[in-house]
């Protein structure tokens, strides 16, 4: 496994999948490896949030189970705004069970998942099978959890190093949620990042400052949720962690 640090560029040149050379070609554009996870639960303040920081983020991260009154004019108000202000849609729904379960899940039910997100997150806790066979299209790319960020999380070294081998020889995968540096064919996002070191354990979940997830960590993309959309300003404090996540970046070579 090769740890070193590499650039974007050569990091695109190393995953083959179309969607996880998108994400870096739109991160080099825009200057930002900032994910937006809009944990709402009305549509109508995630699309003003959207709205508002559209332009400083490369992925806006979903959970649409917890969305109320969640609708397809929703979806598609929101993949019009993805296009024009160029960023990619992520569902966070951790498919985790069968493989035959998670076909269902994510091509029916309500939410119909498959037909409009372009990155969907999977456990890989029921091997590596069942995340083989979704019959995903090919501009859908999977992003496998290895380790949460979560204080007592069960994985241990060993499970850690079977998901990412997982992760490495499914074609579908982009890349992995971790703590730890991982192989450079794989893209790395960090959860449970915030500025303030008043957070660092905040019911469960732990907090990195963005320098320590890009200098310690090898990581590619931060994804921030509630320290955005709690804030007083959202649209001033989505460009902080745009810009200290990609000045962050820059200093870790
Ligand atoms: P916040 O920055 O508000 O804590 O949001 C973090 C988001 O990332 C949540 O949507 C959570 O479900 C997700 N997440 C996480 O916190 N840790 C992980 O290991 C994996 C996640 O997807």
């Amino acid at each position: 496994i090769q740890k070193k640090r590499i650039s974007y560029e050569e990091k695109k040149e190393k995953i083959y999948h179309p969607i996880g050379k998108k994400l870096i070609e739109i991160a080099l554009k825009k200057k930002t490896n900032l994910i937006f996870s809009a944990d709402l639960i009305y549509s109508k303040k995630i699309l003003e949030l959207v709205n508002l920081i559209g332009d400083k983020i490369c992925g806006l991260k979903l959970h649409v189970d917890i969305i109320s009154d969640f609708s397809f004019s929703f979806i598609n108000f929101l993949k019009k705004i993805s296009l024009k202000k160029k960023f990619l849609l992520f569902e966070d729904r951790k498919f985790c069970d069968v493989g035959t379960t998670n076909y269902l899940q994510l091509h029916h039910g309500i939410h119909k998942i498959s037909s409009w997100a372009d990155v969907i997150t999977v456990h890989v806790l029921a091997g590596s099978k069942s995340i083989e066979n979704l019959n995903i299209p090919s501009n859908i790319g999977l992003i496998t959890i290895s380790e949460m960020s979560s204080y007592g999380r069960l994985s241990d070294d060993n499970y850690i190093r079977k998901a990412l081998n997982i992760s490495l020889k499914n074609s579908k995968v982009i890349g992995t949620v971790a703590q730890r540096k991982v192989d450079n064919r794989l893209l790395l996002f960090t959860p449970g990042i915030h500025f303030s070191d008043s957070i660092k354990n905040y019911k469960g979940n732990s907090y990195i400052h963005p320098n320590q997830a890009f200098i310690k960590k090898n990581c590619d993309f931060i994804i921030v949720g509630k320290a955005i959309y709690q804030s007083d300003n959202p649209k001033i404090v989505a460009e902080n962690y745009r810009k200290a996540g990609w000045i962050a970046y820059e200093n870790s070579f």
